[in-house]
């Protein structure tokens, strides 16, 4: 069945930075595998208007997030350095927004609405069902799409674009699993119309 991008939908492409792509910081296994299929995506929603959205992660240098902050990652995507940067193949055009998050130093925040102005902004643009891809599907793309949900958007996550940091194998099903039982429905890039 194809679903329909309107401009009520909203792409998500979520940390797809350098710190967490092979050759990073604090890399996922094959992350940077999502580069071409985000990028397919967004023709789909900019050919309709829609907006599409960068997330990024964003820590001061002292996060609360780090292994010498007394946190369980090492140190990455510190804001202003090159690990924090976008991958270099993703598209990036004119009219996209960008939401920085998790910078303030005492608070972890996974999803892309935690201290940010996610939310305003697609309430502005009166969107209304949000299509997330990008990294990590055990953290930043699990959180943000529950979050979603819990805001009142239909919510779809990218399958071929996503992937997961898997600190204990099988994370990523399990997040996978977690958001279908909170009503989160998955597509792939042909699926879409
Ligand atoms: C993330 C681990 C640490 C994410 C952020 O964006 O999914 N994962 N910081
Ligand atoms: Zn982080």
């Amino acid at each position: 069945m194809l679903i329909t991008v309107s401009d009520q939908s909203a792409l998500i492409i979520t940390d797809v930075q350098k710190d967490f792509c092979p050759g990073g910081a604090l890399p996922v296994h094959e992350g940077d595998r999502v580069v071409p299929v985000l990028n397919a995506y967004q023709e789909k929603f900019s050919r309709v208007g829609s907006p599409v959205v960068f997330t990024r992660d964003w820590h001061p240098r002292n996060h609360s997030s780090f292994v010498e902050n007394g946190g369980i990652w090492p140190v990455h995507c510190v804001q202003n350095t090159d690990g924090a940067q976008f991958h270099p193949d993703l598209q990036f055009p004119g009219t996209a927004l960008l939401v920085s998050k998790a910078a303030d130093p005492n608070l972890e925040a996974y999803s892309s609405f935690d201290g940010t102005r996610l939310f305003e902004m697609l309430t502005r643009l009166k969107v209304e069902t949000l299509f997330i891809g990008g990294l990590t599907t055990d953290y930043c793309v699990k959180c943000t799409a529950l979050d979603g949900v819990n805001f009142g958007f239909s919510v779809y996550i990218l399958k071929d674009a996503i992937q997961g940091v898997n600190v204990n194998p099988g994370d990523s099903e399990k997040a996978i699993e977690e958001m279908s039982r909170a009503g989160i429905r998955e597509v792939t890039l042909n699926e879409l119309a």
